[in-house]
């Protein structure tokens, strides 16, 4: 039987949550992304700003000059997660077949699900109704016999598109677009293959193999397929994580034990919270340094009974990050925590008296982080990062952002 995928994209995600919160953004030209006196880059812009040329990762201050009366925001992470999750979920309750693909896409198994929606068109339709309905948000889905096609066709559809790729329609739907819309050329390849007067995947699918072997090697049967459309790729449901962790460098080496010490604990509780919010326990702690001169160590410890403690994950980790610093004396570039050997929740009732007080205390904590903002609760020892690091309400901006998770 012939598989239906689909391939379903927010569009433009950060800049439409922020229209859902501030609806005077709608239809303009909105850049998130920070102030446009601060370095920094474009996370992402409205299509109206688009329109100007500016593009993701383009420097705000080019995107200012390209068009001096966008609108700047921010952004706040912290709430473009929480969109990710619902939009997730949302997908979620059509089909179990169901790959996330980073914050706002995702690839869904739609085969066999005619009957129950009418059509695999009708399902989508469905999905779209009720991501606007119940997020504000416009999304694009585009439907083929495999994924490379489907990513293709709901690119093309966007804004707030819908587009099916019929079954055998492949070839022809490809054609006439150009190569670099194909997933899999990049730049480079796209450079190559102008040389060899290649312009739309059309062309590509016309090229000799012995051609396509002097250029992509290995590969070269790969390319012609997914140039006619053909693609074995399968939807895969995500694994369980099997373990999380947090790591930061610093803007400067630095010796300070006090501070590493406050970073320390901070990422332990990043990572104890995360434990936490997923029902996980975890039997081993392991910590990562990194040196002034890029040598990286980690070490690891099996703990005696497993946690999601804030408390005992900074112990454990504090212990032997001591312990490593001891023996050597470079200036530290980075640190990191994390935990592993993860097992489910709470197995046993905790007889531990000390271990259901850090209980309770925990999750009063993260009630309170969840309702106030993540630097709502300070420790004594992370009150030490206030002056150093820009605190935001889902907690301090590190200077490696993605991990300031
Ligand atoms: N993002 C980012 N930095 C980048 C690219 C993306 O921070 N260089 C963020 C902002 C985007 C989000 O990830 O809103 C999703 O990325 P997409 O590439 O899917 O882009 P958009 O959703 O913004 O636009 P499109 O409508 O093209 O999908
Ligand atoms: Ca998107």
């Amino acid at each position: 039987m012939a598989r239906r995928i689909m391939h379903i994209d927010l569009d433009a995600f950060f800049v439409s949550v922020e229209q859902v919160l501030n609806p005077a953004l709608k239809g303009k030209p909105v850049v998130v992304g920070g102030r446009p006196d601060r370095r920094g880059v474009v996370a992402t812009a409205s299509y109206e700003a688009r329109k100007y040329g500016i593009y993701s990762g383009m420097a705000l201050a080019t995107a200012v000059r390209l068009c001096p009366q966008a609108i700047f925001v921010e952004g706040n992470f912290s709430r473009y997660r929480e969109a990710s999750e619902k939009f997730m979920a949302i997908l979620a309750d059509f089909s179990p077949f169901l790959e996330p693909m980073g914050i706002d896409e995702a690839y869904l198994d739609a085969t066999g699900f005619e009957s129950l929606h009418g059509s695999v068109r009708q399902m989508a339709v469905k999905i779209k109704e009720r991501i606007k309905r119940e997020l504000g948000l416009p999304v694009s889905i585009g439907i083929a016999s495999n994924k490379l096609v489907a990513k293709v066709a709901s690119n093309l559809s966007k804004p707030d598109g819908l587009l099916e790729v019929p079954e055998g329609g492949e070839r022809a739907f490809l054609a006439p677009l150009p190569v670099g819309d194909l997933p899999g050329i990049g730049r480079k390849s796209e450079e190559v293959l102008k040389k060899l007067k290649v312009k739309t995947i059309g062309d590509l699918a016309n090229l000799p193999l012995g051609i396509l072997k002097q250029h992509f090697g290995i590969y070269a049967e790969t390319v012609h397929n997914h140039a006619i459309g053909i693609a074995s790729d399968r939807v895969e449901p995500p694994a369980e994580a099997k373990s999380t962790s947090r790591e930061t460098t610093f803007p400067r080496d630095t010796r300070d034990t006090q501070f590493l010490e406050a970073t320390l604990r901070y990422l332990s509780e990043r990572v104890g919270n995360d434990l936490r919010q997923k029902g996980k326990l975890a039997k081993c702690i392991a910590i990562k340094v990194r040196y002034a001169d890029f040598s990286t160590i980690s070490r690891q410890r099996t703990l005696p009974q497993p946690t999601d403690a804030d408390q005992t994950i900074f112990a454990t980790g504090l212990d032997l990050f001591k312990k490593e610093l001891s023996q050597n004396k470079q200036a530290v570039r980075l640190i990191g925590i994390g935990a592993s050997c993860l097992v489910q929740g709470r197995q046993m009732e905790l007889l531990d008296r000390s271990a259901l007080r850090l209980e309770k205390l925990n999750a009063a904590i993260d009630r309170i982080r969840k309702k106030h903002g993540f630097t709502a609760i300070q420790t004594g020892r992370t009150l030490l990062l206030k002056d150093i690091f820009p605190e935001r309400e889902e907690g301090y901006t590190l200077h490696t952002p993605s991990l300031s998770r």
